[in-house]
C-alpha cells in the first residue's frame, strides 16, 4: 500500500498537495495527520465527501510499503508514519518546496524553492494534462494564496504566481477561497486593535517612525500577530510592537512588525528571548512587568539602530577640501583632476562653504577666473552627522537638490557622503 501524507498542523498548502499527490499516484491513499489547522478543518469538514481522506489510525502500518511525503522534509514532524522511516525496502517519494534540507532520505524527489509546494506539483499535472475539478482548483489556489501571502511574500516565485493563472483558468472559485483564507479577526481582536488605537503614540528613533503598545488582556486571545499587523498598517508606522500583558499568568506577549530593514524584528526579539525573522517576530516573557518590558524594548530599539549602517560606515574620506582663498581657476582646476562635482571649503578646520560645477555659471568674463572661492561659494552648506542613517541623507538630499553632504563632528568635516555612495546603500551593495 502506498500513501501520501504531510506535517501536522496541516495548513492549506499541506492539505492541497497531498490531494495533487493523489491525481500524480492514483494508487495512493491520502493519510492527514490528526493535528490540522483551524481554517483547513472546517475547509476538510465540508468537503468530506470529495476529499477521501483517512485517518492515520486506519491505516495498518505494516501494510505500507511506499510512502509519498509532501510539504515537509523531516520525519518528526509527519506523527504517526515517522516511525516507520527505517522500514526495510520502503519506497519514499519526497516533493517539498522548503529551502532547509531535512533529515528524510527519498528514493525520488522533487525539492525546489518555491513559495509554495502546490506549485511543484502543479508543474507535473500540468505535464501529465490532468483536468483539475473546480473545487481542487480552489482547494489548490488556497494553499498557493496561503503560502505565499496573496503573492506578496518575498518567497514568492514567478512559477508560482503563472500557477496561480492556471488554477483560475481551472475555475478556482476565489469568494470560497477568501472565507476560508480570512484572518482569524472576530469581535475581541477587534477590541484589542480599537483599545490599542485609542491609545496609540508614534515615537521616532534615528529617522524611523515607531509605535509601542501596552496592553493588559484577560485569558488567551489568537491571532494577537494579525491585530499588531493591521495595527502598524493603520498607523502607517515602519514598525509596531504590541506588549500584551497576561497579569494573572504573569507574563508579557511581545510581538513586532517591521516594515524596513533598519530594524529587524528577529534580531531585537532575539534578544528578548523569542525569534523571528526581519519582518515579524514575537517573545514570551514570564514574571515581569509590561513597563519594564516597555523600557527594554525601546533599548533595544535603540541598540538595534546602532548595529545598523550608519552615514560613517558609507563616507569617503579623507575629504578633498580647499580654502576660500583658492582662485577660481585653480578650483576649476582640482575639480576637473578629482572627477568630483563639488568640494568643500574649509578655512582653519572650519567648513565655511562649498564649491560645486554649477557655481561656475555665475563667473561672467574669464578675468573672474581669479577671483577667489569665497566670491562664488554657497555659504549656506547643508551638512549630516555620522550617526545618521543612509536614508535620512537620502532625504536631505532629495529635499535640496544636493549631490554631497559634507559628515560633519564637532564643527570639523571627517567625511563627505555622496548621492552614488547613498545609492551603494540601498542597492545592498555595502562596502567592506
Ligand atoms: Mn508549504
Amino acid at each position: 500500500m502506498q500513501i501520501v501524507t504531510t506535517h501536522k498542523n496541516t495548513d492549506f498548502d499541506a492539505l492541497a498537495s497531498v490531494i495533487a499527490a493523489t491525481l500524480i499516484y492514483p494508487n495512493a491513499v491520502a493519510v492527514i495527520p490528526r493535528s490540522i489547522n483551524p481554517n483547513v478543518k472546517s475547509f476538510v469538514s465540508i468537503h468530506k465527501d470529495v476529499l477521501k481522506l483517512r485517518e492515520p489510525d486506519d491505516i495498518p502500518i505494516e501494510d505500507v510499503d511506499g510512502i509519498v511525503i509532501v510539504d515537509v522534509n523531516s520525519w518528526g514532524r509527519i506523527e504517526r508514519f515517522g516511525k516507520i522511516s527505517r522500514k526495510e525496502g520502503l519506497e519514499v517519494i519526497l516533493w517539498d518546496h522548503h529551502p532547509i534540507e531535512g533529515d528524510i532520505q527519498p528514493t525520488w524527489k522533487c525539492q525546489e524553492e518555491m513559495g509554495a509546494n502546490i506549485t511543484l506539483m502543479i508543474r507535473k499535472l500540468r505535464d501529465m494534462a490532468v483536468r483539475l475539478t473546480p473545487i481542487q482548483a480552489t482547494l489548490f489556489l488556497t494553499g498557493l494564496y496561503e503560502d505565499t501571502g496573496n503573492l506578496m511574500f518575498p518567497s514568492c516565485k514567478a512559477e508560482d504566481a503563472f500557477a496561480a493563472g492556471f488554477l483560475l483558468e481551472q475555475k478556482a472559485d476565489l469568494t470560497v477561497l477568501g472565507s476560508f483564507l480570512r484572518p482569524a479577526y472576530g469581535e475581541r481582536q477587534k477590541n484589542i486593535l480599537f483599545e490599542m488605537l485609542q491609545n496609540a503614540e508614534r515615537l521616532r528613533f534615528n529617522g524611523y517612525s515607531v509605535s509601542v503598545n501596552k496592553l493588559d488582556i484577560q485569558g488567551h486571545v489568537d491571532s494577537l500577530a494579525v491585530v499588531v499587523r493591521m495595527y502598524r498598517e493603520i498607523l502607517n508606522v515602519d514598525a509596531a510592537f504590541g506588549i500584551f500583558s497576561e497579569r494573572e499568568r504573569g507574563r508579557c506577549i511581545v510581538i513586532g512588525r517591521s516594515n524596513v530593514d533598519g530594524l529587524n524584528m528577529g534580531t531585537i526579539m532575539n534578544s528578548m528571548g523569542g525569534g523571528g525573522h526581519p519582518g515579524a517576530g514575537s517573545a514570551m516573557l514570564k514574571s515581569v512587568n509590561p513597563e519594564a518590558v516597555e523600557a527594554m524594548l525601546l533599548e533595544l530599539i535603540q541598540g538595534n539602530q546602532q548595529a545598523s549602517v550608519q552615514i560613517s560606515d558609507l563616507m569617503s574620506f579623507p575629504v578633498i577640501t580647499m580654502s576660500s582663498d583658492t582662485t577660481m581657476e585653480d578650483a576649476a582646476h582640482i575639480l576637473r583632476e578629482k572627477g568630483c562635482t563639488g568640494i568643500p571649503v574649509v578655512d582653519d578646520g572650519k567648513l565655511v562653504g562649498m564649491i560645486s560645477r554649477r557655481d561656475f555659471r555665475k563667473v561672467k568674463g574669464p578675468s573672474r577666473m581669479k577671483s577667489p572661492v569665497k566670491a562664488f561659494m554657497s555659504t549656506h552648506v547643508l551638512t549630516i552627522d555620522p550617526g545618521k542613517s543612509p536614508m535620512q541623507a537620502a532625504r536631505l538630499m532629495v529635499k535640496h537638490d544636493v549631490g554631497r553632504l559634507p559628515v560633519v563632528q564637532n564643527d570639523s568635516i571627517i567625511g563627505i557622503i555622496t548621492r552614488s555612495d547613498a545609492m551603494v546603500y540601498f542597492y545592498d551593495i555595502l562596502p567592506d
